[in-house]
């Protein structure tokens, strides 16, 4: 009988008997310590080390780390995540981090730590700039969507993924929180600047035309098995050094609408820009067209990489025909616009939100930057289908400021 024969919730202390009795990674002659380093909303991440090694380990709790809303989580969703980071890995070796071991009892697995590595959030503010970035991540969305769509695997074996990873409970998260929340605040969590109340109001909370393009976003969320998508891919997913990009927190993968996760990375970039524009200004014009020539490679990678892999072996003979693959690309890249437009606005306004605009001291700073986010982000939206055909999307993005 062991203490970790049955799932509860690990404290430091917890976590570092259970690396001494359940793993065989450390030298029990070498002291081991162990830290709590999460700092997301959902699970609990672990650095435990000795002088000479160390590994991260990720549990998950049955509520958020606040418990703020009261939200009952399955904890299966750790498996699920250490198998899809075990699958980003075999797509791309040096993408993602290696899992070591999986824990079904206790909810958690263990993994590299990738101590060279900052969080691309941070260093996005820290004005760095990767020029590895945008190659990097359209390789990842490209391969680990496109491959698990209709397009390259069998029918049957498409709708037995969609059913394993049905994801429930974080879905609820997203549809809420990206779809809901900014234009009702139902649950009555949204946060912004106080003297941007009639903005917002007129402008979201009451706005119809607005909540009508949401919906039909929403409702593609939620029913567009597209493949299986990341799901929360943020700049704070994203873990980075001088060579390679690092995907992790893919909790909210399920198999949905492949623009999702493009929408999702330029929005976050987005924030970066406007970010620095308001506060390092011309210090950082370098820095600022780096994001900008960023997000329009991403697009036009993007497009070329699923062009490319699309002519070369899709199975279905009904997909085979460049006027369908073109009209494919084309719902998915209308479809990020879309997200892009929800991810600004739901962490600029929701109970979510970024460091690009938590961390600014400054008040009026700090609502100058969320009142360019939401301008944007609303253009976005209602602008998609026109942005399609749009050559430079940042001047559009220019001209929504
Ligand atoms: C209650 S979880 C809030 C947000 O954090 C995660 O990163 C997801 O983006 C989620 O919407
Ligand atoms: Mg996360």
């Amino acid at each position: 009988m062991s203490k970790f024969d049955k799932y509860f919730l690990m404290n430091e202390k917890d976590i570092l008997e259970y690396s001494k009795e359940k793993l065989k990674y450390f030298d029990s002659k070498n002291k081991i310590t162990c830290r709590e380093i999460g700092d997301g909303n959902l699970n609990y991440v672990y650095r435990v080390k000795n002088s000479k090694k160390s590994v991260i380990i990720k549990q998950a709790g049955v509520h958020t780390r606040s418990n703020s809303s009261g939200r009952i989580l399955d904890i299966n969703r750790n498996k699920r995540e250490a198998e899809i980071l075990t699958y980003y890995g075999k797509k791309f070796q040096k993408l993602a981090p290696k899992i070591y071991h999986i824990d079904e009892t206790m909810k958690l697995f263990v993994m590299e730590d990738l101590k060279d590595c900052i969080i691309l959030r941070d260093a996005l503010i820290k004005g760095k700039i990767i020029p590895h970035f945008s190659k990097q991540i359209t390789d990842f969305i490209v391969e680990t969507t496109l491959s698990t769509a209709d397009f390259f695997t069998d029918a049957f074996g498409k709708k037995n993924e969609v059913a394993k990873y049905t994801n429930k409970e974080l879905c609820k998260i997203s549809e809420e929180l990206v779809f809901t929340e900014p234009f009702f605040n139902l649950l009555k969590e949204n946060v912004f600047s106080d003297c941007l109340k009639k903005y917002v109001e007129k402008q979201f909370y009451k706005n119809k035309e607005l909540q009508f393009e949401a919906a039909k976003l929403k409702y593609e969320f939620m029913n567009n098995p597209q493949a299986l998508i990341h799901g929360d891919l943020h700049t704070g997913s994203i873990f980075v050094n001088d060579k390679f990009i690092k995907v992790m927190d893919c909790e909210f993968a399920f198999y949905g609408p492949i623009g999702y996760d493009l929408g999702t990375i330029i929005a976050n970039l987005i924030f970066s820009y406007v970010y620095h524009l308001n506060m390092t200004g011309k210090n950082s014009a370098k820095f600022l067209a780096f994001i900008y020539e960023a997000i329009n490679e991403i697009l036009s990678l993007f497009k070329k990489k699923f062009l490319n892999k699309c002519g070369k072996d899709i199975k279905d003979i009904s997909a085979k025909n460049e006027e369908f693959i073109k009209y494919y690309l084309d719902n998915v890249l209308k479809y990020s616009f879309g997200i892009c437009g929800l991810e600004i606005i739901r962490r600029t306004t929701g109970c979510a939100r970024v460091k690009e605009i938590e961390s600014v001291s400054d008040e009026k700073k700090r609502a100058d930057i969320e009142y360019s986010l939401l301008k944007i982000g609303k253009e976005c939206i209602m602008q998609r289908e026109r942005l399609i055909k749009v050559a430079d999307f940042t001047n559009f993005v220019d001209l929504a400021i």
